[in-house]
């Protein structure tokens, strides 16, 4: 049973929140600069580059989008959410006039009136094709995400207990290790659980295609700025793309959970230009083929911290 002091509580916690993101709206609303960092792959600096794709503090909708996909994945958010809005509305405002109009007081006999042939037909139709208008954009979405025709570039990406792995098969030998650096590591403006040692290095305005497997159990491959979410399950190969709008830093993590360590195999994306890449790449792979085995990260690596920068 809910006693007045209890609602009274409730009422106090749900204005605090609304009093909260009544003061962060300001700071959302102004979007700070970006962070800029130099970061280093395979032993090879990169150009600095913003950090643009990460999780910020009293975030209420999706990250921005800078991918054609994420783009898409945005609209038919917002096609939902107004329909939500809608029938909400509707259902809201219905209820109201129902208990002012017919309630007790009002109307002391109620009509024994049981069926309603134009009503029961209306309020079947239009739930239906509600959801065919959401069905719509909804599958075209599902192929857009799997359209890999013609990539300009490959990567192989292996989720391991926990790590990833990446590839170039175009790139003899380059193959590396992406493990997350520990925050008492961690340099100024780098993300806490968001940053590897060795990022992922991208070009950007070209069509990478992604295939995603695992070396031991079902891990999932998510970034959530660039609209890339795909399980990385043993034994299956699982294909996906990206095609990244501008230079710059993408984060994301394994959000399936996949052992005692899953929220330490942060997916760390450097983007940069397609001439950039190419540098990177040859003076990567020269690095990795002295290696000949991509070194595998210490157990320390996964080490708890408290400490939280940026
Ligand atoms: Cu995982």
């Amino acid at each position: 049973m809910i006693r007045p002091k209890h609602c009274v509580t409730r009422l106090g916690a749900g204005l605090t929140i609304l009093a909260n993101l009544a003061l962060a709206a300001p700071a959302l609303a102004a979007g700070a600069a970006p962070v800029v960092l130099t970061r280093t792959s395979e032993g090879v600096k990169l150009p600095p580059e913003p950090v643009l794709g990460f999780p910020r503090p009293w975030e209420l909708g999706l990250q921005p989008g800078y991918s054609p996909v994420k783009h898409e994945i945005i609209s038919l958010n917002a096609l939902v959410l107004w329909i939500i809005v809608v029938i909400t509305a509707f259902v809201a405002g219905l209820l109201a006039w129902v208990m002012w109009r017919y309630n007790a007081k009002r109307n002391p006999h109620p009509t024994q009136t049981a069926h309603n042939t134009f009503l029961e037909i209306a309020w079947t139709l239009v739930p239906i094709l509600i959801l065919v208008v959401i069905a719509i954009p909804s599958f075209r979405l599902v192929y857009f995400e799997n359209n890999t025709a013609h990539p300009k570039l490959i990567v192989k990406v292996t989720a391991h207990q926990w790590y990833w792995e990446y590839s170039y098969p175009d790139a003899k030998g380059l193959d590396f290790i992406s493990a997350i650096v520990p925050g008492n590591k961690l340099k100024a403006g780098e993300g806490r659980l968001l940053t590897a040692n060795n990022p992922l290095v991208l070009p950007v305005g070209e069509d990478v295609r992604f295939l995603i497997n695992s070396s031991d159990v079902i891990h999932s491959f998510f970034i959530p700025s660039l609209g890339v979410q795909r399980y990385a399950i043993p034994g299956r190969v699982i294909q996906t793309w990206v095609r990244i709008d501008k230079p710059g830093i993408y984060e994301g993590e394994c959000n399936q959970i996949c052992g005692t360590n899953h929220s330490r195999m942060p997916i760390d994306i450097v983007a940069v230009t397609p001439a950039q890449f190419q540098v990177w790449k040859a003076q990567a792979a020269k690095q990795a083929a002295a290696a000949l085995i991509p070194a595998r990260p210490a157990p320390q690596m996964f080490a708890e911290t408290t400490e939280f920068r940026r």
